[in-house]
């Protein structure tokens, strides 16, 4: 098999990608590209799953009209979101998405009735309110104990393409309700929230062959004939998997999407009391790997000040408008929960500045360069935990995924952080996908070969720090802003 093709549905926008290994080069082919995102209804925010497989099939389509005839398929999308089914296996309930408020304060109740310590020991993941442990919570108790199968978002997806049920690992450890001493589902989480481990499907590794696509499905809508494997679902897994070979130095990741997920890939899980204390996960990666990042707000707050603007600019404007305004005028503690899903962005952006005694930012230019200037700045305060917790120094942050794009991002990351920057490839979550796939089909050895492929066949561009003239002052105002004072 020489084609292959990866499913990447972030929460802003998915894409199809045609990967082929040409002269020991890989080369990848955009074939369809759609929006995402969730839609409130009656006060709840839900995605739209029908049309997401939709666009899945759509795409499948418009490749069989490029020539692809034979492929394997991968799939990957964000985490914690979860899909319940009946015994028919259809749909019991649209899909919440995890910005939904039914969460609000949830994890704090859970805390007073199942230690924090405890949980953290077990699972090694970090506490966010939208974790599928407390959606699940959060979620209709007869609905829940009804469901005859919880499937996560892309073993939904899998299963509509193939019929075959999975819980594929790095999504599933997302939910806060894998041990991983046993690395299974974790019995007293699952009678805490009265489940059983029947209603889960069985847990499947990245690289699993699950057949073919449905024969109905590919006659009905004219498709290429598919082998489905399994990817390393979860996107950051995926994303992390497509950091390109790094020689000699020392670095950390930082994959900048709809979230910023910064951290380190580690053989071993580190859930000890200083990394629960500075709340870093543990996320399953693929080839025995663990995520140890922290998710930090991202370029959420930049979608959000996009589409309340009414659309005006894209990405690229935005970023242009915001070079062109005066840096470093406001900040705000980009991680602070207010912005995770606030009524109006912009004007909790403005509040957040008003409160703290700033300029509030007007134009569309002056948010957005806030919002970047803040979240540089987080980075350059979460490697140093970073750092302090590993015990290793970071001497490069290698950035992938659509923020890559964002040269002032890149370039104020580098000056903030005084740590080179290497930016790219923005695809990293689709070649992770893909590598998946060109390992199981032995076109290339091992992850360690996929990196290297990937580091010599894209563009990955350099930003050096420059020095910022009053940068002391700066940290002081930064450490100021989040001490409250
Ligand atoms: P996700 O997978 O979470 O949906 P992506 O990795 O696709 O996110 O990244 C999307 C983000 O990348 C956008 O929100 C935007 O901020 C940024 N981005 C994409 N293209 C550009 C560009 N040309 N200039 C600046 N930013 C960009
Ligand atoms: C990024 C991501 C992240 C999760 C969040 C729900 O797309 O998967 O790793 O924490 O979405």
């Amino acid at each position: 098999m020489t084609n292959h093709i990866a499913v990447d549905i972030g929460a802003s926008s998915g894409r199809l990608v045609l990967g082929t290994i040409v002269d020991g080069s890989l080369k990848l082919e955009e074939l369809h590209r759609f929006s995402n995102g969730f839609t409130e209804q009656d006060g709840n925010c839900f995605w739209d799953i029908d049309y997401l497989f939709h666009e899945i099939i759509d795409g499948l389509h418009r490749a069989k009209l490029a020539g692809v005839k034979e492929c394997t398929l991968g799939i990957d999308t964000w985490a914690v979101d979860y899909v319940l089914l009946d015994a028919e296996g259809k749909r019991i309930r649209e899909v919440y998405a995890y910005r939904d408020r039914r969460t609000d304060g949830v994890m704090e109740e859970v805390a007073k009735q199942l230690s924090p310590e405890k949980v953290y020991a077990k699972t090694g993941i970090q506490q966010l309110p939208f974790n599928t442990l407390y959606q699940l919570y959060a979620h209709n108790r007869e609905e829940l104990a009804a469901a005859d199968q919880i499937l996560m978002v892309p073993d939904y997806l899998y299963y509509r393409l193939s019929g075959r049920k999975i819980n594929e690992v790095t999504n599933a450890s997302t939910m806060q309700l894998l041990n991983l001493a046993s690395r299974d589902f974790d019995p007293e989480l699952l009678s805490f929230l009265q489940l059983r481990r029947e209603q889960f499907a069985p847990l499947t590794e990245p690289g699993e062959d699950l057949g073919l696509l449905s024969a109905n499905l590919a006659e009905q809508y004219d498709l290429p004939d598919c082998r489905l494997i399994c990817a390393a679902t979860h996107d950051t897994a995926s994303a992390v998997l497509g950091v390109p070979a790094q020689k000699g130095r020392s670095s950390a990741y930082l994959s900048s999407g709809t979230w910023s997920l910064l951290g380190v890939e580690l053989d071993h899980p580190m859930n000890d009391s200083r990394a629960m204390a500075a709340n870093y996960t543990n996320e399953w990666g693929a080839y025995g790997t663990y995520r140890f990042l922290k998710n930090i707000m991202g370029l959420w707050l930049i979608q959000e000040v996009r589409r309340l603007d009414g659309g005006r600019y894209s990405f690229a404007e935005l970023a242009t408008l915001a070079g062109e305004s005066e840096g470093f005028r406001s900040l705000i503690p980009c991680n602070d929960p207010r912005f995770l899903n606030p009524d109006h962005m912009i004007e909790e952006i403005r509040r957040a500045c008003q409160e703290s005694g700033q300029p509030v930012p007007g134009t569309p230019g002056e948010l957005a360069r806030c919002v970047l200037d803040s979240l540089a700045l987080s980075y350059r305060s979460y490697l140093a935990e970073l750092e302090d917790l590993t015990g290793k120094s970071i001497e490069v942050l290698q950035i992938v995924g659509g923020g890559a794009n964002n040269e002032l991002l890149c370039q104020i990351t580098a000056d903030v952080t005084g740590r080179e920057v290497l930016a790219g490839p923005t695809e990293s979550t689709a070649l992770g996908n893909l590598a998946v796939q060109m390992i199981e089909a032995g076109r290339i050895a091992d992850i360690h070969e996929a990196r290297r492929m990937i580091s010599h066949s894209f563009p990955i561009k350099s930003y050096l720090p420059q020095p910022l003239p009053e940068l002391d002052q700066l940290l002081a105002r930064w450490e100021q802003l989040h001490s409250g004072t």
